[in-house]
């Protein structure tokens, strides 16, 4: 059994679709062992991203992540990690499989609706960051 960190992105909140995209995790072997609704600070999505930090983009991105709630999960299940980023999709929502959350979801490279941790090692790290031991359960 693995656990994932999850995050439904300030886009995917603003369009009332936090449900959908829920239901594709529990529908997919994914259970929501954590969940809040959270809006993060500029401190928060900074120190998150902060492997990003000399990339081009990482202003945009902390900007975007700050712009409105969002809705973070540790899902947990078989190989939860690969499970969510294929039920993601690519980064870039163009080129996001058919049948994705981003393919069907987000708007753009910037908004694009969801965040999943990228390996297992990195899922400890990211749930760490947002849960304490007791609110997972
Ligand atoms: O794990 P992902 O979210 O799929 O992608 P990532 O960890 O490489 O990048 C984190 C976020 O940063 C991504 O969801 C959106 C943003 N990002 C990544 N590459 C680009 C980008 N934003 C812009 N504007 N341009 C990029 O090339």
């Amino acid at each position: 059994m693995e656990s994932t960190l999850s995050i439904i992105k300030p886009d995917a909140v603003a369009k009332n679709v936090i449900g959908k995209i829920v239901d594709r995790f529990e529908s997919n072997g994914l259970r929501i062992a954590a969940m809040k609704k959270v809006q993060l600070s500029q401190a928060d999505a900074e120190a998150f991203y902060a492997v990003h930090a000399s990339r081009p983009f990482f202003g945009d991105l902390v900007k975007f992540m700050i712009s409105g709630p969002v809705v973070i999960m540790v899902l947990e299940g078989e190989n939860a990690v690969l499970k969510n980023r294929d039920l993601m999709g690519a980064t870039n929502p163009k080129e996001a499989a058919k049948g994705t959350i981003r393919a069907d979801f987000a708007e753009s490279i910037d908004a694009n609706a969801v965040h999943g941790s990228d390996s297992l090692e990195n899922a400890k790290i990211e749930i760490n960051f947002f849960f304490a031991q007791r609110e997972i359960n």
